[in-house]
């Protein structure tokens, strides 16, 4: 055994335990539970822990100072061979507490009991009030330079690389709720700069329901469940949303942005993402620009449709962290670019019209391209989901020299909600000590005590000015690269509780996205809108919604008002004259398909040959192959990852039919309800429901050899995006060219007029 370590010699035995029974079986593909196989019988050789997966990270070891320790990320968890207490003492027995006698009673004086009991009765700490439900991963940032000129960061110097933290979170949901859920997501990155850590706390949308901070809670209690039964989870298709935004109109463009297809992302990987607020920038001059953050993912925006989110919340509550884990695990690296669209600093702080001070505005990308400025690889999955994505506290106000705030109201409260929230969920004002927020700079900040407190300070004079500690610590003198808030104006103007005339426009960029959306994406938002406010329990809700759209969109209002049996109103403002931005939709372009899932149905009677070459071909593409097949265990030598009885079209992006299978042994209705799928009964029916499925979700479907029949059984053949063929490769090629495109849009036609 020639492991570099001791962690890997670990790994060596255990694999070489292992191998003897899992090696036939084991599946393949992204996900296994641990970083070496388990061996049948329980281990009982002391030896030291199991080394993490390869894919795994774990925040750096810094002192809660911020100074590199030279340990081992492995050092932030557990050591050495033996179970102990907490204090490190070694136990010989966890499994009975410590009685008068085998039969009891239990003796007060049991202290590995009480311990063990006490620590896990306080495992739980309050959630997270909104974005409860996230996924995180690290990662690493590198900056092209074509920032230099508008902002003196450091981090976005050319060619520096800073590492980050990303977590990705849906907002309603308590932190059991299922992904795929229709939402706003949250996409907040920690970037541990060497001049402080920077937060680009974020969403995959680029405006906000409401345009002041104060208004927060107002939102969050409308769209949360309702307080008496406590339902519905994790959604906004209940009155009290619905109540709330079609009363409070500056709602209505983030409303739609979730009634798009942007609410139901097919991937975190596969989301845009937005710092939504204006900022302003400083370069080395001291001079200013406003600006907006973009991240731009590689793989393009795609969602998924609505059943397929639906049907998936039940059958893959995790779809989206598991998709994110195993793309990472895979080395299909999430990348993102990171976009600036940059505007002058004029008194008014608008552009083209627009106030940018307003979180309801965009500002179209045709007016102001986004500038890309480095590019972000999310490369290592976390080791402990609480101690890294659980505990990690992002906050606007951590800002970088060059970086800083403009008056956005919804900013400025932001600015105070962050750190107060931390003090309740993370239990006290320490949390910046945390490992995996602990800062990569080093921390000087004369703050005390306090719950949790780990570092050791030294000195007698945690304030200033000293003499006693020899003055230290200094403020940073000019040369110094200290954070410097821009001296920027602040208008004469009396103290009053108003807006902005500015603000008052609600309908005209709600407008603006929909006229920007294809005709496939409209008919989405028709039937989101639909679907939302037919589970409303009150009329006057619905139609006070209408009312709102016809301010929008006459033929949207019109639209959804058929699908409700509702009259559609007239609008009660003009409908506004907007140009589309082209650069909205999601659809007309095409896109790697790195990270997909590839569905191959195969029997026993299959093609051996052909079907290995197929699962290399897409491994090699860089996508996921399952087999899909009657039974578990293996068909040949290759392993089956899901068999009809488990698997299910909607986690996958494409399906290939390899065969034609004759109904498994266990295709009985009433054992499995799916195996009821009316069709031929020469084909297993659960086979047949996967292609509906895949067709109606407008999947690319692709079939060779006997699997060509299967495909005339469910009497897809010859549609669009179904592909038949005498070769494998042939198939699999027409089909990955398909998924360029995402979906196979045009399988269905788009009947509704264009305003
Ligand atoms: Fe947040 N938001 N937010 N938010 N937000 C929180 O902070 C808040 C807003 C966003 O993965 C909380 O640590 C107020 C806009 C993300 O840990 C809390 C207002 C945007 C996350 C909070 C807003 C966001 C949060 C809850 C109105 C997009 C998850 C737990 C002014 C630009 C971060 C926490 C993570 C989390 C307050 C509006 C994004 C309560 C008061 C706009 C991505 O502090």
């Amino acid at each position: 055994m020639n492991a570099r370590n001791p962690a890997e010699a670990v790994r060596n035995v255990v694999e070489a335990a292992a191998e003897k029974v899992t090696d036939a079986l084991t599946p393949q593909v992204p996900g296994a539970p641990g970083s070496a196989p388990p061996p049948r019988d329980e281990p009982t050789t002391p030896h030291e822990p199991l080394p993490p997966k390869p894919e795994q990270g774990a925040p750096q070891t810094r002192t809660p100072t911020g100074a590199e320790t030279g340990a081992p990320a492995t050092a932030n968890g557990q050591q050495g061979a033996f179970l102990t207490t907490a204090q490190g003492a070694r136990l010989r027995d966890t499994a009975h507490s410590l009685k008068a006698g085998p039969r009891g009673p239990v003796l007060l004086q049991d202290h590995h009991l009480r311990e063990k009991i006490t620590h896990f009765d306080h495992e739980r700490i309050p959630e997270r009030v909104v974005h409860a439900r996230g996924a995180g991963a690290h990662g690493e940032f590198t900056a092209y330079g074509t920032a230099e000129a508008v902002t003196r960061a450091g981090f976005l110097a050319k060619g520096r690389t800073t590492e980050v933290f990303v977590r990705f979170s849906t907002v309603l949901g308590s932190r059991g709720s299922a992904d795929t859920v229709r939402d706003t997501r949250g996409f907040a990155t920690k970037f541990y700069t060497d001049e402080g850590t920077f937060d680009l706390v974020g969403n995959n949308m680029p405006v906000f329901f409401i345009q002041d901070a104060i208004k927060f809670p107002d939102i969050i209690h409308a769209g949360k469940p309702h307080p008496d039964r406590e339902i519905p989870q994790a959604q906004s298709a209940h009155d009290t949303f619905w109540d709330f935004v079609s009363l409070h109109s500056e709602a209505q463009h983030h409303t739609m942005w979730n009634m798009s297809d942007r609410g139901i992302p097919r991937s975190y990987r596969t989301m845009e993402g937005f710092g939504v607020h204006t900022f302003r920038l400083v370069n080395a001059a001291g001079e200013t620009v406003l600006a907006k953050f973009h991240w731009k993912p590689k793989l393009g925006v795609h969602s998924l449709v609505w059943e397929e989110a639906q049907l998936l919340g039940g059958m893959d509550p995790d779809f989206h962290r598991r998709d994110l884990y195993d793309a990472i695990e895979a080395g299909a690296f999430p990348e993102w670019e990171l976009g600036l669209q940059v505007f002058p600093d004029t008194p008014e702080e608008t552009f083209a019209g627009i106030d940018l001070l307003d979180p309801t505005k965009i500002v179209p990308e045709e007016l102001a391209p986004v500038q890309p400025v480095g590019k972000l690889t999310l490369n290592r999955t976390p080791t402990n989901f609480f101690a890294e994505t659980e505990q990690v506290a992002f906050h606007v106000g951590h800002l970088p020299p060059g970086i800083d705030v403009t008056n956005d109201p919804l900013l400025q409260g932001r600015l105070f909600s962050y750190v107060d929230t931390q003090l309740t969920r993370l239990g006290g004002p320490n949390f910046a000590q945390i490992p995996i927020n602990r800062p990569h700079a080093a921390v000087n900040d004369m703050l005390r005590d306090g719950f949790h407190q780990q570092a050791v300070h030294a000195g007698v004079a945690p304030y200033r000015p000293n003499s006693l500690d020899g003055g230290n610590p200094f403020p940073a003198g000019a040369d110094d690269d200290a954070f410097v808030d821009v001296p920027v104006q602040v208008a004469q103007a009396p103290k009053v509780r108003a807006n902005p005339a500015s603000f008052d426009d609600h309908f005209s960029q709600a407008r603006l996205f929909w006229l920007s959306m294809s005709p496939v994406e409209r008919e989405h938002i028709i039937r989101a809108y639909t679907f939302e406010l037919g589970k409303c329990y009150h009329q006057a809700i619905k139609e006070r919604q209408l009312q709102c759209l016809a301010n929008i969109d006459p033929v949207l209002c019109a639209q959804v008002a058929t699908g409700l049996g509702l009259p559609a109103p007239e609008p009660t403002v003009p409908v506004a004259d907007v140009e589309p931005s082209p650069a909205l939709s999601q659809v007309g372009r095409q896109w790697p398909a790195d990270g997909r899932m590839v569905g191959i149905v195969v029997d026993p009677d299959v093609d051996l040959d052909s079907v290995r070459a197929v699962r290399e071909a897409v491994f090699a593409a860089d996508m996921v192959p399952l087999l899909i097949a009657p039974h578990g265990g293996t068909i040949g030598d290759l392993p089956a990852q899901r068999s009809f009885a488990t698997g299910r079209s909607v986690e996958l992006d494409a399906l290939l039919l390899a065969s034609a299978p004759a109904p498994a042994p266990d295709a009985i209705p009433a054992r499995d309800a799916k195996a009821g799928a009316a069709g031929s009964t020469a084909v297993d029916p659960r086979v047949l429901l996967m292609v509906e499925e895949c067709w109606r979700h407008a999947k690319a479907i692709g079939a060779w050899g006997s699997g060509v029949t299967v495909l005339e059984q469910v009497g897809v053949t010859g549609s669009p995006g179904v592909v038949t063929g005498d070769s494998a490769s042939d198939v699999l090629t027409a089909v990955q060219q398909l998924m360029a495109d995402h979906r196979v849009w045009h399988r269905f036609p788009t009947p509704t007029p264009v305003a």
